[in-house]
């Protein structure tokens, strides 16, 4: 690919010479013409005139053209880590986001949540030593999915019944599906898209065992609704291999059958292949013939067959496949889990800065609000907010970001703002006149208060991106603070504890 640099760089030298040849053969003939001309006044002048423009029309071309080459701006583009192709590489990489999760796990406090993890990592790891095939069966209620669970083992697992939600919880059933090199299992799930809560959680279970699961039976008794059709395509997203099941083809005949398939193998391209588009009759209902009622048996075999084909030839690397999403899931939530724990512990630590600075303030009172001297105490507060996110930062590290903090909210005019709010709130909280000299030392210790705990929450943005503080800089950063503390109703609850608390004003 680095020939076509160099192809256009000798077309650019081509054209040039080209150009200038161009040029100095113009130059000549105007020349002759001049020699020719110049004892005219009005036609020698009009040659010159012409060869200056020419001349200028040529200059303005070329910037123009190298104007439209000039090499693109780079954009910063960091290099990504190509996924996992082989089996060896995908099983590879799976381990080491267990390693991962182990060191993960180390940093989480909360015994319930790390017992958790711990618990699906070793069940994880247990998968990725001795494979274990799971067949989850999805789909809305009623359409029919205990009724093929129950046909596919060939006997009576769970029960069957006419309205919604049956199932009310998953169950997991041993398959014995002949000429696998894996155990199999099969699982039954609640019915999804049910109303009402009790339904709401069924189906956030089913849609748990359907994110875990290594194969997907997509069980539907008529046509596709767009309702069925997204969750499907999240599961797909995530790399699942699903198989959709017509269930209840008995109610159909011959011709609407076909037509019915047709139409859901088109619905479903290209997220399930039509081949794995098959019809069944779990549970057929009872024909009358004559006098008597004749019960046909169910016809499963189609499914059976294509699961016992696609397990075998797929199998491993579903599995595999599966115990990749999963480790990288569960390093997710880890992450997860450990940022709020650090936020938590954030949180505490700009709560007690806040109150620090409220009470120097309130003890100190000047005529104006100093925030040199709140800086210098919020650099405290930064070192110990840079070393909850790892970032190791001496005091004097520490001021200067402080500092620099104190101007922003300066220049936004935030101060003023500040204690003007808690002017405001002063008087409708605690009842203090606001014109009285004795509420100057409560406003600027409230203010003071407040625009620490902006400071901090500003602080947790920058440390949690990496000591950067984004596009918009540290003033969009510091904006959203304010906005997103006026909204929650924070200061009026601060200003009131602080007048009870600190200024012993109610
Ligand atoms: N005609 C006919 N009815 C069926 C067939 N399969 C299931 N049914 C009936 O459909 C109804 C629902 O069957 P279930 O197996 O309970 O359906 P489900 O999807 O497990 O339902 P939930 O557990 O409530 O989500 C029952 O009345 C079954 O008898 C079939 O192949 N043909
Ligand atoms: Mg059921």
């Amino acid at each position: 690919m680095r020939t076509v640099p160099y192809l256009r760089l000798l077309l650019l030298l081509a054209l040039l010479a080209s150009f200038a040849g161009l040029i100095v053969w113009l130059i000549q003939s105007f020349l002759d013409l001049y020699y020719a001309t110049r004892y005219h006044p009005i036609l020698g002048g009009l040659l010159i005139g012409v060869l200056v423009l020419l001349l200028l029309v040529f200059l303005a071309a070329s910037i123009y053209y190298l104007f439209l080459f000039r090499p693109a701006p780079k954009t910063e583009r960091l290099p990504r880590p190509a996924p996992p192709a082989t089996p060896a590489e995908k099983w590879e990489a799976a381990r080491r986001n267990l390693a991962q999760l182990e060191a993960q796990m180390a940093q989480i406090q909360d015994q319930v949540a790390r017992a958790a993890l711990a618990e699906r990592s070793a069940r994880l790891a247990q998968q990725l030593a001795q494979p274990q095939l799971k067949v989850v069966v999805f789909g809305t209620g009623s359409a029919g999915k205990t009724s093929l669970v129950n046909a596919l083992l060939g006997r009576r697992v769970g029960a069957v019944g006419a309205t919604l939600g049956t199932t009310q919880a998953v169950a997991v059933y041993d398959w014995d599906l002949p000429g696998i090199p894996h155990p199999v299992q099969i699982v039954d799930c609640p019915g999804i898209l049910e109303i009402g809560p009790a339904g709401a959680m069924r189906e956030e279970e089913a849609q748990a065992q359907a994110q875990a699961a290594d194969l997907l039976l997509v069980v539907v008794d008529g046509d596709l609704r767009r309702s069925e059709v997204d969750p499907l395509r999240r599961l797909i997203a995530l790399g699942k291999r699903a198989l959709l099941v017509l269930n209840k083809i008995d109610r159909y005949t011959p011709e609407e059958r076909r037509l019915l398939l047709q139409r859901l193998r088109e619905r479903v391209y290209p997220l399930i292949q039509p081949e794995d588009v098959l019809p069944a009759a779990a549970a057929p209902a009872p024909v009358q013939v004559g006098s008597q009622t004749w019960q046909p048996e169910p016809e499963v075999a189609v499914v059976r067959d294509r699961v016992q084909a696609v397990l075998y030839a797929e199998g491993g690397s579903l599995a595999l496949d599966n115990a990749l999403l999963q480790s990288q899931q569960l390093g997710e939530e880890a992450k997860r889990i450990i940022q709020a724990q650090l936020r938590r512990q954030a949180e505490e630590v700009i709560d007690r800065f806040q109150w620090i600075v409220t009470g120097v303030v309130f003890a100190n009172p000047i005529p104006a609000l100093d925030l040199l001297a709140i800086a210098a105490i919020n650099a405290q507060m930064v070192v110990e907010l840079g070393s909850l996110y790892g970032c190791k930062m001496n005091l004097q590290q520490g001021r200067e970001l402080a500092l620099s903090l104190a101007k922003t909210l300066a220049g936004l005019g935030l101060v003023e703002g500040a204690l003007q709010l808690t002017t405001g709130l002063l008087a409708t909280v605690a009842e203090v006149s606001v014109v009285g000299f004795l509420a100057t030392a409560p406003i600027q210790a409230a203010s003071a208060g407040y625009l620490t705990r902006i400071a901090g929450k500003s602080f947790i943005e920058y440390f949690q991106r990496n000591q950067s503080w984004g596009e918009g800089g540290m003033q969009a950063v510091v904006k959203a603070q304010v906005e997103s503390a006026q909204k929650s109703g924070w200061l009026k609850e601060f200003v009131r504890q602080a007048s009870e608390r600190v200024f012993r004003l109610r």
